[in-house]
């Protein structure tokens, strides 16, 4: 096992992984910028390096500090955390060449699925249902339109280096597919350096079902369910659950085992989510994700099983000891991401928080490192912190999740409380009825006016 890792993450996820080295009994260095200088994970850690200025480009993504911080403590492993460098492949292979460990996948799987293109022919040839389309990038504008004709219109274009809703087109009808090509590609080449792009069949209101994996590099294996993160704005998550309403057991049983001896099949190793837009019953590959990710309590509620504790011991090489038959769902979670920002503009609202006071209670989990007195900074994501609920039933759990909303305070700042109150008495939310578009349209038809 590691002696001491060094967590290359602020915020929440920084104390997550924090909580999970001191329960294995492994010391931690902090690494901050200097806008994080109060940072709760600074205080918590046993060890704490500052690695630069407040833009992250300076600080959480400069490899050279974080490389310079390993030597000086003597860290044997990195957790990147979710986000920053998390899924740089280049980040793994140097801190390889330094003889620190990365804490995630191998790099050739990083680069693999960050190849959207690659990712998408590799899940084909592993058994995985991907979104019908173009066998790889587009060619010519002739090659494109036949492809479009082939499919059927509406199709959508999307950028082979993207990823998380970048550099995508939906094009309805054949006299649309030239400028929506030319403005794709100039997108994508200014975004990403890459104007390579791939055609896919549209799915108008599918809802977007991820399923977690763990192996551990040797060919052992398995899947932890699902989560539904249908309910986006703008393609950033704002409530997850599991299990998805939209499925029985025999159908996450059937995508859960695709899914997992895929990954036996790799030797993936550590945690993984790969990514589909469930349609009329189909699942449809789009994407996978080689990290940790911020809605994995989810599924932590639902299994009993520490993800960021397994994450470690396999990348340490212990074996998986987890046994599919041995991973037993309870019940049903709910995640809400707080935001500190303005409740109709969603612009953020950084500044202190003057007043705090989570909630608790049986089944309220709240995973956060903000305190009272505490000042965001206005440099990086404004994520205040996460509200995991769990209950026996989804309706338990939606009970307790209004509850939960009731009791929380944070003043000082603008936050999206407001919103969760409002989805936790909608119909739709309630009866589990919505897909990717639901969350944009409540929000365009004034759900949230009282
Ligand atoms: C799609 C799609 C419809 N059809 N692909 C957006 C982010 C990226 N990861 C994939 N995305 C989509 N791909 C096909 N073939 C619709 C979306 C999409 C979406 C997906 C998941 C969650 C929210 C979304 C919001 C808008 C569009």
């Amino acid at each position: 096992m590691f002696d001491k890792i060094l967590i290359a993450n602020r915020g929440e996820i920084a104390l997550r992984v924090l909580r999970a080295c001191k329960e294995l009994g492994i010391a931690t260095v902090a690494v901050h910028s200097t806008a994080d200088e109060d940072a709760m994970h600074v205080r918590l850690a046993d060890e704490s390096v500052c690695i630069g200025p407040p833009p992250a480009k300076d600080s959480y993504l400069n490899i050279p500090a974080l490389l310079a911080a390993c030597e000086i403590t003597g860290a044997d492993a990195v957790h990147p955390g979710y986000g920053f460098l998390s899924e740089n492949a280049r980040f793994a292979e140097i801190l390889a060449e330094h003889s620190v460990h990365f804490i995630g996948p191998r790099p050739e799987h990083i680069r693999l699925m960050g190849d959207k293109i690659a990712a998408k022919r590799a899940a084909e040839q592993l058994g995985i249902p991907t979104v019908p389309g173009s066998d790889g990038g587009l060619g010519s504008d002739e090659e494109a339109r036949r492809l479009a004709n082939g499919i059927g219109f509406p199709v959508m274009v999307k950028a082979a280096a993207g990823g998380g809703g970048r550099g995508m087109k939906v094009i309805r009808g054949e006299a649309d597919l030239p400028s929506a090509l030319a403005t794709a590609r100039a997108e994508s080449k200014a975004a990403f350096g890459d104007d390579t792009l791939y055609l896919e069949k549209y799915l108008e209101r599918p809802r977007h079902i991820e399923i977690q994996v763990l192996g551990d590099g040797k060919g052992r294996a398995i899947h932890l369910g699902e989560r539904d993160c249908s309910l986006q704005r703008r393609h950033q998550k704002v409530w997850e659950e599991g299990h998805s309403p939209a499925l029985n057991t025999a159908a996450r049983d059937s995508i859960g085992e695709t899914v997992a001896k895929a990954m036996r099949e790799i030797k993936y190793l550590g945690v993984g989510t790969v990514e589909f837009l469930y349609d009329d019953g189909a699942f449809n590959f789009i994407e996978m994700n080689t990290r940790i990710q911020v809605e994995h309590p989810v599924t932590e509620m639902i299994t009993d099983i520490d993800l960021i504790l397994e994450q470690i011991r396999v990348a340490a090489g212990n074996d998986l000891e987890l046994a599919q038959d041995g991973v037993k769902f309870h019940g049903h979670a709910i995640e809400c991401r707080i935001n500190a920002e303005n409740a109709v503009s969603f612009r953020p609202s950084p500044g202190k928080i003057i007043h705090y006071h989570p909630p608790g209670g049986l089944g309220v989990r709240v995973d956060s490192a903000a305190y009272h007195g505490y000042a965001i900074p206005p440099f990086y994501d404004s994520l205040i912190g996460k509200l995991i609920v769990h209950g026996k039933t989804r309706g338990e759990c939606l009970m307790r999740l209004r509850r939960a909303l009731d009791e929380f305070v944070i003043d000082g700042v603008e936050t999206n409380l407001a919103l969760f109150r409002a989805l936790a008495q909608e119909k739709d939310i309630i009866d589990g009825d919505y897909h990717i578009h639901w969350l944009e349209e409540f929000l365009a038809r004034g759900g949230l006016e009282p």
